[in-house]
Parts: C-alpha cells; structure tokens; sequence
C-alpha cells in the first residue's frame, strides 16, 4: 500500500477501508504535485506536508524580520544621505516581506502570535547568517552582495514552490532581492576601488561574510533531513549543495571583478566539471549557531523581543478599533 508521506497521524488507528481512502488520497495529492499543479489554501494536503511548509515559511519570515537588525545597525552611520536612503528601503522591503511571508503562513492554520511566540521562546529557528555582527560599513555591502545574493540563488526555485501563496509571495521578494543584492554589489564596487583602507575594509567584510554565507544552504545534501521528502514535494527544486554550488559558481567571479580575493585557499576552477570546487565548510560553526550559540543569537532575540514589548499598545489600538467596527457594523 503506498503510504509514503502519510502522516503517522493520519494512517494510525485506521480500519482498513480507510487506510485505503487515505492512501489514494495521498496518491492524488502527489499526482497533482507531479502535474506541476499548485496547492491551495482550502486544498486536502496531507499533515506532514502542511507542517514542513508552516515550518519552512515561519523560519523564512523570521528571518527577515530578525534579519533588519544587523543592517538597522547602520542606519544613523551610513556614510551619505544617498546610502542612508537606500538602506531604510531596503531594511523595510525585508519587513515587508516578513509580513507577505506571515500571512501565506497563516492560510495553512497557524496564527501569527504562535508564530510570534515560537521565534521569541527560542523554538523556531532563523537563518544562521544573521547572528553574526556588522562592524563596518563594509559589512553592508557584504550582506547585499552576499546574502542577498545566496537568498535570491535558493528563492528564485520557491517561485515555483508547489504551494500556491508562497510561491506567489516570492515572485515579489524576489524581485526586490535582486535590488538589493545590487546595492550591496555597488557598496562593495565603490570600497574596493576607493582608497586603500577602503579596499582593506571590503575584503575583510568578505573575509568574514564568505563563509557564513555559504551556510545559509544548510547542511550537506547527506545531512539534510528533510530535502528528500521536500523535493518529492516539490516545496524545494534544488537540493542545498546544488544551490550552493549555484552561488559559489556566480559569486567568484564577481569578487574577481573587485579584485578580491576569496578567503579559501582551495578554491580552484574545475574546468572539466565547469564548477569552482571550494574548500570543507565548517559544519561544526553552523550547528554552533543554529543551536543558539552564535555570537549575536542572545542579542537578536531580545531586542526582538523588546521590539515586541514596545509594540503591544499598538495591537491593542488596532484590537479596540477592530472590535468598535465590528460592533458598529452587527
Ligand atoms: N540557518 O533538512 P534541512 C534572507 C535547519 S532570508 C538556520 O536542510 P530544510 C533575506 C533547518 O531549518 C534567509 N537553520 O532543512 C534577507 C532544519 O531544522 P529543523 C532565509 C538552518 O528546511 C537578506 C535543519 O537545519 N531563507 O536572507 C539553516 O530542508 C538580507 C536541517 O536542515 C529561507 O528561510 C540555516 N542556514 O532546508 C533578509 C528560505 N539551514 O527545522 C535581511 C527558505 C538549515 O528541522 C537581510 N528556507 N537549517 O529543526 C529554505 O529554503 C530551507 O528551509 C533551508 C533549509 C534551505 C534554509
């Protein structure tokens, strides 16, 4: 009986007959995945499947809202107006997509302040990357350039996720990604050719961004537990080490074009396979900071719980005007 992807849930303590239902439900369900159909909201999915995208799109949204803290960082020491500006768009496009990201979350049942409450317990995760410092101007440019540049590299394939409202709210942080991988490019543009203390600040962004940046991935294919299952859902296209390789292969010769050198002394091109073949990733740091050992997970989570404290009378305005028109209208 195939009963692969069935939730535990679902298939235990079932007669016979039903497992039966269960299974060619799941077998239809797959057969629309497999048709390139998408998932809708009000559609049967099977439990895992709803749960690994409640799972995925929550750390996505988290961590764009955690991630305008490292960049915020430097909003008042931008070094013009003109940088200035930029960096506010861009630090409030990643609140915007933190919010498109809740709200296609929450068409799979999960509301908002468990999302909320799960980030702020500690319970659900963010990307790594942004519990690492920025201690120079510099750093903003790493961040846009590098990333944003992973970010885009593993959303672009969620465009065609084959859940319908993530796959649409990607189509637009994409898009606006790619704007910001584009100022982070042209910071780095502007440091590497400027004085020599500013090339110096540019590569040792990149010296400490590099790495990290490459972990955003996730852990190799062989230890991603959940990339089989989420590929054969079509959730994800590409398995971590594809879309990482991806990004290695397009971001090495940019940083050629600065004329930077990347920190890894194995990098080399493989002109047969057409890849840059890179050096052993320190899988231990990941583990390190996704366990909450990172140098600023302590930090970020409790400004972003200050944020949230600060907050509160505004939920509570908008609570008492929702209840005022609701009544008004009854
Ligand atoms: N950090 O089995 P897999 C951005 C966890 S947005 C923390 O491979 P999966 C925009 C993973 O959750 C950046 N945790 O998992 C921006 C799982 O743990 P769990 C965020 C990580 O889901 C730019 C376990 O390890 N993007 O940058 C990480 O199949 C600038 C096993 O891993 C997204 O969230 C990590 N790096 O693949 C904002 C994209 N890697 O939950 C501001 C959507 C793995 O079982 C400024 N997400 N883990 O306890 C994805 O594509 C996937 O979830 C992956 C992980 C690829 C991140």
């Amino acid at each position: 009986m195939y009963t692969q992807g069935l939730d535990q849930k679902e298939s235990a303590g079932k007669r016979p007959v039903d497992a039966v239902e269960a299974a060619e439900q799941l077998q239809a369900f797959q057969a629309r995945i497999d048709a390139e159909e998408k998932i809708e909201a009000k559609d049967w999915m099977p439990e895992a499947y709803r749960r690994t995208l409640i799972r995925q799109i929550s750390q996505h949204a988290h961590s764009e809202i955690i991630g305008m803290q490292p960049e915020g960082n430097w909003l008042t020491r931008a070094p013009s107006l003109k940088r200035k500006a930029i960096l506010l768009a861009k630090v409030q496009d990643e609140a915007g997509h933190g919010l498109y990201l809740y709200s296609a979350a929450e068409t799979l049942g999960v509301s908002r302040d468990q999302m909320v409450a799960d980030l702020l317990s500690g319970k659900a995760k963010y990307s790594s990357i942004f519990n690492y410092p920025t201690v120079s101007w510099a750093d903003i440019g790493a961040i846009g350039w590098l990333v944003d540049g992973a970010a885009i590299m593993n959303q672009i394939p969620l465009c065609r996720c084959s859940y319908g409202p993530y796959a649409r709210a990607m189509v637009r942080v994409c898009k606006e990604e790619s704007f910001h991988q584009r100022q982070g490019f042209d910071i780095m543009l502007e440091l590497s050719r400027g004085s020599p203390r500013q090339k110096a600040m540019a590569q040792d962004a990149l010296n400490r961004w590099w790495w990290p940046s490459l972990m955003m991935f996730g852990p190799n294919d062989s230890e991603s537990k959940h990339s089989a299952q989420s590929m054969a859902w079509k959730i994800k296209r590409f398995s971590n080490d594809e879309l990482r390789q991806k990004f290695v292969d397009v971001t090495v010769p940019q940083a050629d074009f600065l004329g930077l050198r990347m920190p890894d002394e194995a990098l080399r091109f493989d002109a047969d396979a057409g890849h840059y073949r890179f050096g052993e990733i320190d899988w231990q740091e990941l583990f390190d900071v996704i366990a909450g050992n990172g140098p600023c997970n302590k930090q970020r989570l409790e400004k972003r719980q200050q944020a949230h404290d600060d907050g509160a009378w505004v939920r509570e305005a908008a609570q008492a005007y929702a209840n005022k028109a609701a009544a008004a209208a009854a």
